[in-house]
């Protein structure tokens, strides 16, 4: 019987060590969760108001993710299995994970599909370009209660092996992209047999090269390793495997020994297990990344306070522009409407005029007119009659530039509308007023976590 075959039901005590129960506190759960909430909420939400401003923001991730990757039979899955305290994925000596598993937590327990979960993890769909992977996609999300478990996503990867096993995709690719994305990446070498087959160090080479500092390598399963003598030889053997490698001979390279802490898959052994050492990685990925969506959190709401600002002064400016077009383009078309007006005027067909602006706007009005047309009828009278003509010509001739002037300067730029400039405005209170105090309270709490009361105070 396989060792795997030996656990069943709900396996495992939390952990062996004290910091793991410090771990992944609700409260960097919680934190990572209302971030999410303040891009994603309602109408006022970042993601919403930064796509009207022509901003394209992400909502960062509520969790952080770890691949695994290993020769087969590493431990991979034995060692989520223990992680999440619940018998979630198969294990044994058998091929079992020909695919890609997410392993997260939820409200209960279920399997989701290839499409499922491209569905669930939106931000996956470009895994869809690798041929044939989709079938091969899988999610397992577990009710664990085990705090630790909050916010970490694994990926359990298929079991790498030497030869001719026939993958139905690209494998490599799909190792490449999802450590591309992923947050740690934990590679599992196992004593026995296999720790060091060739594909696994290939997949881990490739790796390196772009994600040095999320890859941590760890000698699994170390309690079957033997003596320490033996497990000394073991290290010594990949290491200089290793190092053979272009690129992962690197300085302070670090291997911690570990094997999962559970009677009933473990051998009776006085090796020390380093097992701690991923429970600090882990949490120290959370810690950095709360910090990471707090800072960016901040980041983006000034962002958009500037381009909602930006774009307020940019409407004023339009604004006071087209008044100035508008008084200017008044003022040419009111001159242009004047001067035909004299002629009419002076053509004897004032009395009709006279009588409706004075039933319109009273006898001081026609008063007024009165007074301010008398000077030009005194020089029309003393003007000889035969030049009547060219004058009529030059004074329709000059209200008709007027005329051109006033609708060439009637151009008006397109500016905000009052509906879209409130909306704006409220925008940007929502922010100042909601999400931005928020995120302070958020940052508050998740240094009242490690800092003294009253370093917070100040
Ligand atoms: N002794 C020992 N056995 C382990 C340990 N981790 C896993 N195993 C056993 O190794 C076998 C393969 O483990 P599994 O998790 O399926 O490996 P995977 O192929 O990498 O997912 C199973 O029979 C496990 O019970 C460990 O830390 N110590
Ligand atoms: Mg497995």
């Amino acid at each position: 019987m396989v060792n795997g075959d030996k656990q069943s039901g709900k396996v495992i005590n939390e952990s062996t060590s004290s910091s793991a129960s410090s771990s992944n506190t609700p409260a960097n759960a919680n934190i990572l969760k209302e971030c999410h909430s303040l891009y994603v909420e309602g109408d006022y939400g970042l993601i919403k108001t930064g796509r009207l401003l022509g901003l394209s923001l992400l909502a960062p991730r509520r969790k952080i993710m770890v691949m695994l990757i290993g020769n087969h039979s590493a431990g991979k899955s034995s060692f989520i299995n223990w992680y999440v305290g619940d018998r979630i994925q198969k294990t044994g000596v058998a091929i079992e994970t020909q695919g890609f598993t997410f392993i997260t937590n939820g409200k209960k327990r279920e399997s989701l599909t290839g499409k499922a979960t491209l569905h669930l993890h939106p931000h996956f769909k470009a895994l869809e370009n690798i041929k044939g992977l989709s079938d091969y996609l899988s999610t397992e999300i577990s009710p664990s209660l085990a705090n630790r478990f909050n916010c970490v996503t694994f990926i359990d990867t298929p079991g790498l092996v030497d030869g001719d096993m026939y993958y139905p995709y690209d494998v490599d690719k799909a190792i490449q992209w999802l450590g591309g994305i992923a947050d740690l990446i934990f590679v599992f070498f196992d004593p026995i047999g296999q720790a060091l087959c060739r594909r696994t160090l290939d997949v881990v080479q490739k790796l390196n090269a772009v994600n040095t500092e999320k890859i941590k390598l760890y000698l699994s399963k170390a309690d079957e390793a033997g003596e320490e003598s033996d497990r000394q030889k073991v290290m010594m053997q990949i290491v200089q495997e290793l190092c053979k490698r272009p690129g992962l001979n690197k300085t302070g390279f670090q291997m911690a020994t570990i094997y999962i802490p559970d009677s009933r898959i473990m051998r009776p052994t006085n090796c020390i297990n380093q097992i701690d050492d991923i429970h600090e990685q882990i949490e120290k990925t959370i810690n950095y990344t709360v910090q990471h969506s707090l800072n960016t959190l901040e980041k983006d709401c000034d962002r958009i306070i500037n381009l909602i600002d930006k774009k307020i002064a940019d409407d004023d400016e339009k604004k006071s522009k087209n008044l100035h077009a508008r008084i200017k383009s008044s003022a040419f078309l009111l001159i242009s409407l004047f001067l035909p007006f004299l002629i009419i005027l002076r053509e004897g067909k004032s009395l009709t005029l006279f009588s409706s602006i004075k039933q319109l706007t009273g006898e001081s009005v026609v008063l007024l007119l009165e007074n301010i047309l008398q000077p030009i009828g005194d020089l029309w009278k003393t003007l000889p009659h035969e030049y009547h003509f060219y004058v009529h010509i030059g004074i329709i001739l000059t209200s008709l530039i007027f005329l051109g002037m006033g609708l060439y300067t009637a151009k008006f730029v397109p500016s905000l509308d009052r509906k879209t400039r409130n909306d704006l405005i409220k925008r940007k209170e929502y922010i100042l007023s909601r999400i931005k105090p928020r995120r302070y309270t958020l940052y508050k709490e998740y240094l009242a976590q490690s800092v003294n009361d009253e370093d917070l105070l100040g």
